[in-house]
């Protein structure tokens, strides 16, 4: 197996950088826009030989370094009971607004809520010369959509409820945090390799409310996917400055955004391993241009071991596939030591 992920995460050397893309499957390619017009975006999670499908999809056309399972942050709530369309992105039918919204969620059973996207893991692992990443949604970021009810621009429902209910607000962090982490575990159990916790919306908190709200919860999920043996990475958009809150959590890798020059993060890489981090929109420039913003990353990431090359978040679903294919060529001709 191609290990370089895997030792990257580790900060073991490597003879060139690793890479992989976040939404590296989805509807910039032209065969995944082919299955969604015959099976709905559920469907293809719930079909384990659908969601295998997918996942290797990008991995067909590219050389990389990692598969990322294909699902959805909010799977895991859907299988346990909570009702969401994706119209494509979620709407849930009943927003949480009470403790017993939540019953659901409570003694949560990852091999009853969401056998097939485990099933898809170990079909996965039978097909793969590379390793797999599973995934889940961060607290603070599921309660958003858990709260607010759908995706809007700052989530003020599920802020307001933080301060007017903290009571609430706690319980809401504890019942996630303990899902997220049964999930996360089952994905190692299952086969996973190492898994990713998406924090898209940590960037809307106070660092203090971050950390007392969201953080319990996380180094709970960061310790249960380490015993489960796999290695973690988090990703939370926006949180650069927050440094002593992200050295303390317990997680391998830390993802950065594009807007950070990647070296801000070097007072942590004794500590844990750096992933990101080129701007998605560079992806729409020409093949000199990404080659030149390939070589920046690349330098602000350093000669350290310890970088995954990524976006600095998901792929804009126009980009071009010939600029993906420039992506990857440059980072493997530009990195190799
Ligand atoms: O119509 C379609 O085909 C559905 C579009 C789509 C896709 C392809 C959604 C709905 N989710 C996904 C897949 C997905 N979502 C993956 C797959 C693996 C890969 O990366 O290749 C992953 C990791 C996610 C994670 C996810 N979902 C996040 C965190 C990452 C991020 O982008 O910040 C978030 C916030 C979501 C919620 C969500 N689900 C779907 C959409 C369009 C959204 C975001 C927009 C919204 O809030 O409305």
């Amino acid at each position: 197996m191609n290990d370089l992920f895997l030792r990257a995460c580790r900060r073991e050397p490597t003879e060139r950088t690793p890479l992989w893309l976040m939404r590296q499957a989805g509807r910039y390619l032209p065969e995944y826009r082919a299955l969604r017009e015959k099976y709905g975006f559920l469907d293809l999670i719930r079909e384990p030989e659908l969601a295998a499908e997918v996942t290797l999809q990008p991995l067909r056309r590219f050389p990389l370094d990692a598969a990322i399972l294909f699902a959805d942050i909010l799977t895991p709530l859907v299988g346990a009971g909570i009702g969401v369309r994706f119209t494509p992105g979620p709407v849930l039918e009943r927003p949480v607004r009470r403790s017993r919204d939540l019953d659901p969620l409570r003694s949560f059973d990852p091999g009853e809520a969401v056998p097939e996207t485990l099933e898809a893991v170990r079909l996965l692992k039978r097909e793969l010369s590379v390793p797999l990443l599973g995934f889940v949604g961060a607290p603070f970021t599921l309660a958003c959509y858990l709260v607010d009810g759908k995706g809007t621009k700052d989530f003020p429902l599920t802020r307001a409820l933080l301060y007017r209910e903290p009571e609430l607000g706690r319980e809401i962090m504890e019942v996630l945090g303990e899902v997220v982490a049964k999930y996360a575990a089952a994905q190692v159990a299952a086969g996973a390799d190492a898994v990713q916790v998406f924090d898209s919306w940590a960037h809307l908190l106070p660092a203090a409310l971050l950390e007392r709200s969201e953080g319990p919860a996380l180094r709970r999920i960061f310790s249960a996917v380490r015993d489960a043996g796999a290695p973690s990475v988090y990703y939370a958009n926006g949180v650069f400055q927050l440094l002593d809150l992200l050295g303390d959590l317990g997680c391998d890798v830390v993802g950065a955004d594009w807007r950070v020059p990647l070296d801000a993060y070097d007072v942590l890489r004794d500590r844990m391993a750096v992933q990101g981090n080129l701007d998605p929109a560079v992806l729409f420039g020409t093949e000199e241009v990404i080659r030149r913003e390939v070589r920046e990353v690349l330098r602000r990431a350093g000669a350290r071991p310890g970088h995954v090359f990524n976006l600095g978040h998901g792929l804009h679903r126009k980009t071009p596939l010939r600029s993906v294919e420039a992506l990857v060529t440059a980072v493997r001709e530009e990195s190799t030591r």
